[in-house]
């Protein structure tokens, strides 16, 4: 463990620690950032009602569009000459969402980046091959900062040019590598395709993180690249990479969010309400620790649920892997629907590979999808029973009949080093 002291810190005092920090949290956000002073006297709530995280609930939720509407610094608590770092996250639509760190929120930045290295089984001494992307991202630097904290040799390739990838992978020796996991699928069959056994590589461990991914993933980028492959989750706006880690031994458990610095709520997405452990809702976080770009009770608009997880090394809550993002779900004829869970059933399905998207179109006046799936080389495409086989568990288990197209092996476009859009919307809004 990195920091037993506080990832093993019984729960009580942990409870007390994020008190303590909340208030102080509360208190320095209404005196500096004037949005919250806003919102806070319009509902005439005080900081001093905030006594624990119990009272959380009393404060509205921070969303993605108060960030826009504040940009680019407006939501900033410190002044210009204590910031040392900007990223941005790109969005999809309209401006992107600018966050700051001072030197502080950096050093927390490299703390909880080392945690997560040392629980997906990095070790000081080994070497990062860190391709997530370098630049406004937070993967790049954020990965590449805590890896030094640990006490590792970073080689940062950041994301793309795959050949070149593929040659520092083998020359180079890395025991680590980080990366997305639909581009640690793309190195794998890339590697496969030009016979080279990754057996004889060095690598062991992969952190893959920044888009949903599912156990049918985790399997094919295994087996192709002879690594234990573990999630990290982050946003650029709680911190980057690095709010919570799965670790290596209790794979398939979740992630620990280390909430010694970011407390994390599930809620209910049309109700707000906050849903008990266990069960699932949007992602809510505020961070405790923050000076730069503090958010309280933030809307992060992925799906998981949270859970504690007696039979865990750590004491610090765990997530569920994210289903999906709620403004990214689709809703087909009324079924709400992520592309994760057509994932987790192709998984169940021999000879298909988690190769596959989901095309999204308007049949006459309803919408429709279609999945395409690549198969394993030895199947034909036409196969009439697999076809038949994967419509029919699609069905039963998400409630919508789709129609299915079997395509030949690496016809359907991979990640180039960054996140990977698996759906396809045709429908042209
Ligand atoms: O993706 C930070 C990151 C970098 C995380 C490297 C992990 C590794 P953003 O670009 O701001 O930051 O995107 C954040 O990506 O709200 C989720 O929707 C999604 N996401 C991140 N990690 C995971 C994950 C980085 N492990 C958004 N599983 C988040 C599922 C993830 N979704």
């Amino acid at each position: 463990m990195y920091n037993p002291k506080i990832e093993k810190m019984p729960l009580e005092a942990l409870r007390a620690l994020q008190n303590e920090r909340l208030s102080a949290l509360v208190n320095r956000v209404y005196q500096t950032v004037r949005f919250y002073k806003k919102q806070f006297d319009q509902i005439g709530l005080h900081p001093a009602d905030i006594r624990s995280v119990e009272d959380l609930h009393k404060i509205p939720f921070t969303k993605k569009s108060d960030l826009r509407a504040n940009y680019p610094y407006q939501l900033f608590a410190k002044p210009m000459a204590e910031i040392r770092r900007i990223h941005a996250s790109s969005g999809t639509t309209g401006k992107p969402t600018v966050v700051g760190y001072t030197q502080k929120d950096l050093d927390v930045f490299d703390e909880v980046v080392a945690r997560s290295l040392y629980c997906a089984g990095a070790r000081p001494g080994m070497k990062l091959h860190n391709a997530y992307g370098y630049g406004l991202f937070t993967g790049g630097l954020g990965m590449h900062g805590g890896a030094t904290k640990l006490g590792m040799a970073v080689i940062p390739v950041s994301g793309g040019m795959t050949e070149r990838q593929l040659t520092i992978l083998q020359d180079f020796a890395p025991e680590v590598m980080c990366c997305t996991p639909s581009y640690a699928q793309t190195l794998s069959e890339e590697f496969a395709k030009r016979g080279i056994d990754t057996k004889d590589l060095a690598v062991k461990y992969a952190v893959l993180g920044a888009e949903p991914w599912t156990e049918a993933i985790r399997q094919q980028v295994e087996a192709g690249l002879q690594v234990d492959a573990t999630n990290i989750y982050g946003l650029s706006e709680i911190i980057g990479p690095g709010v919570s880690q799965e670790d290596v031994e209790e794979k398939g458990t979740g992630s620990y969010i280390w909430e010694d610095h970011f407390f994390p709520e599930v809620v209910d997405k049309d109700t707000g309400l906050a849903l008990p452990y266990g069960e699932e809702g949007v992602l809510v976080f505020t961070t405790l620790t923050k000076e730069a770009f503090p958010l309280l009770r933030y809307w992060t608009n992925d799906i998981c649920s949270i859970y504690y997880d007696k039979n865990a090394k750590r004491t610090h809550i765990k997530m569920s892997p994210i289903k999906g993002r709620s403004d990214d779900m689709l809703i087909i004829r009324g079924v709400n629907l992520f592309h994760t869970q057509v994932e987790e059933v192709i998984h169940q399905i021999a000879f298909l590979s988690p190769n596959y998207r989901l095309i999204v179109e308007k049949k006459g006046a309803m919408d429709a999808v279609r999945v395409e799936v690549e198969t394993s080389k030895e199947i034909d495409i036409n196969n009439q029973d697999l076809i038949n086989n994967l419509r029919q568990k699609i069905k039963d288990t998400i409630g919508l009949s789709m129609d299915i197209e079997l395509k030949v092996p690496h016809s359907i476009p991979r990640s180039q080093g960054g996140k990977l859009s698996r759906i396809l919307d045709k429908r042209g809004r």
